[in-house]
């Protein structure tokens, strides 16, 4: 049986591609299952310092597959909050609270659930051609997987609403401009340059990259002087490290520093 999420693990980074490409890679409960065990593995194994997620095919991905949910088959309404609450939520959660980089190259079309999980991820990075749709205005649906939370904060209510409520698609070069993603990139060079910049993350000071992202996600609800506590904590932290002392006896010396991670 195809695999549904393909897993590669090298040179620290592990990349997840959503793989099933002739659904736009369409989220059903088998990919679901496989992208959460991803991203559980990055948690728990030392070796992964950074993930790159992308998409198999000419799509990165198209939300749920609307073919698990045909009402012409009968039987009563599905419960999509359970669905929410058992499949895209804990994997939202998995993404946000894995203290190691995690950067997205959108290769494609992302619509729906597919849109606001690549929005989730620490870097986004898209090829020039990608496309992001909110598409549940298009089906009576309300934006999930994290999207009114994310579109609202990094974009604010003004363009929130009106791409939720239009579900206009939105290209990877305005979505750039907007601030919704790092970068628009050639699409032929996307999958290169993702792949150099999660490289890059996976042989620097992860341990201080997490701490940062931690503190940055973390902004979103602290007070000031909350925020200077937990940088004054992080610090602490990050100042223990084998990795700031290898920077700055690098730095003395003249030389690239080896980070660990530690
Ligand atoms: O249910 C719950 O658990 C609640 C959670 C919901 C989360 C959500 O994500 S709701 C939103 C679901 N997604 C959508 O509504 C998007 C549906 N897809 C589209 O609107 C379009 O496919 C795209 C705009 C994404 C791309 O358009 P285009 O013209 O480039 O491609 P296409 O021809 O429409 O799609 C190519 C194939 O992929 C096609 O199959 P075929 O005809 O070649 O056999 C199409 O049916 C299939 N496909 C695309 N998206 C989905 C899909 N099949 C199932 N589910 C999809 N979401």
């Amino acid at each position: 049986m195809t695999e549904t999420v393909l897993a590669a693990l090298a040179d620290g980074v592990l990349t997840l591609t959503l793989n099933r490409p002739d659904k736009l890679n369409a989220f059903n409960e088998e990919m679901h299952l496989a992208l959460r065990a991803g991203f559980q593995r990055a948690h728990d194994d030392a070796g992964v310092r950074a993930v790159l997620l992308t998409g198999a095919g000419r799509g990165f991905c198209a939300g749920q597959d609307l073919g698990d949910r045909d009402p012409r088959k009968g039987g009563p309404a599905p419960d999509l909050g359970h669905t929410l609450e058992t499949f895209y939520n804990p994997t939202l959660r998995l993404i946000r609270s894995l203290e190691k980089p995690v950067v997205c190259a959108v290769n494609g079309v992302a619509a729906g659930a597919g849109a606001n999980i690549a929005i989730a991820c620490d870097i986004v990075l898209a090829g020039k051609s990608a496309r992001f749709i909110q598409a549940f205005a298009r089906i009576g649906l309300v934006p999930d997987a994290g999207g009114s939370w994310s579109l609202a904060r990094i974009l604010g209510e003004p363009r929130a609403k009106a791409l939720a409520l239009t579900a206009e698609p939105l290209g990877a070069e305005k979505a750039a401009e907007w601030g919704l993603i790092w970068k628009a990139v050639e699409d032929e060079a996307l999958m290169d340059e993702a792949l150099a910049l999660a490289r890059s993350l996976a042989a620097g000071p992860t341990l201080g990259l997490g701490l940062t992202k931690r503190l940055i996600q973390a902004a979103a609800v602290n007070s000031l002087d909350q925020q200077l506590d937990q940088e004054r904590d992080c610090q602490r932290e990050a100042g223990r490290s084998t990795d700031y002392a290898e920077g700055v006896t690098a730095f003395l010396e003249k030389r690239k520093p080896e980070f660990r991670g530690q």
